[in-house]
């Protein structure tokens, strides 16, 4: 096996697997993808050996693993410290991980509501009360990122992990057709102009599984 691995689930479905994977790419280190199917019970187990929480993504590096995205980005910046993945500001560095980290543990409604789904398309979809709030915070997440440090990413000039994170927040507006003030809307076609996140979005095209449940009809 490679030096350096990531243990990653669906190209289509599986958002932490995005950002986890956008962020090894962020950092510049060559590594192999281990693609899983959790839903499968042999895949299970396999994962397990892969990833002790059975969740991905889980990065392997020189035999030692690291699972738990957040974990992952904070490690990549350690092993890669002039890519970028946290601000050189110590002030702003603190805000990147204090959006990354609400990303991590929050905005369960328009997870649960809107899930990733890059091959789908759902034209005026009605969002819950809940999950437009969750859309809303994040909005003005986006809007003090890009107003305090100018753009065109949220911590400034070039890529940080804090994108990484929200990249699947992007693919879901697209998804469910929700409508964004220009400046969100402007910063979503950036991401989606991200060359890795290019190269993620054609790969996704061409997986063949489908999750039943996240393919209904809204
Ligand atoms: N807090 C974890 C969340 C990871 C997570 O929930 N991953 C999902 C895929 S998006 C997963 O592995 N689910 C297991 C399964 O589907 O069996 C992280 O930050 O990495």
């Amino acid at each position: 096996m490679a030096a350096t691995t990531l243990t990653i689930s669906s190209k289509n479905y599986s958002s932490w697997s995005l950002r986890g994977w956008l962020m090894t790419k962020l950092a510049g280190i060559p590594f192999e993808e281990v693609i899983t199917a959790p839903d499968d019970a042999s895949a299970r187990a396999e994962i397990l050996l892969l990833s002790p929480s059975i969740l991905v993504p889980c990065l392997t590096y020189k035999e030692f693993r690291i699972w738990d995205t957040l974990a992952i980005g904070e490690f990549l910046n350690e092993i890669a410290p002039k890519k970028g993945l946290l601000p050189k500001d110590r002030l702003h560095r603190a805000h990147c991980r204090a959006i990354c980290g609400e990303m991590h543990s929050g905005f369960t409604s328009l997870r649960s509501a809107l899930p990733m789904n890059l091959k789908a398309h759902f034209p005026d979809f009605k969002v819950w009360s809940k999950a437009r709030a969750d859309i809303d915070r994040i909005i003005e997440i986006w809007g003090e990122c890009l107003s305090a440090y100018g753009g065109p990413y949220l911590f400034g000039e070039t890529l940080t992990m804090a994108d990484a994170m929200y990249a699947p927040v992007v693919t879901r507006l697209r998804t469910y057709d929700v409508p964004l003030d220009p400046v969100s809307a402007a910063y979503c076609d950036r991401i989606l102009e991200w060359p890795a996140m290019q190269a993620w979005l054609a790969a996704a095209q061409l997986e063949h599984e489908e999750i039943e449940e996240l393919e209904v009809e809204f």
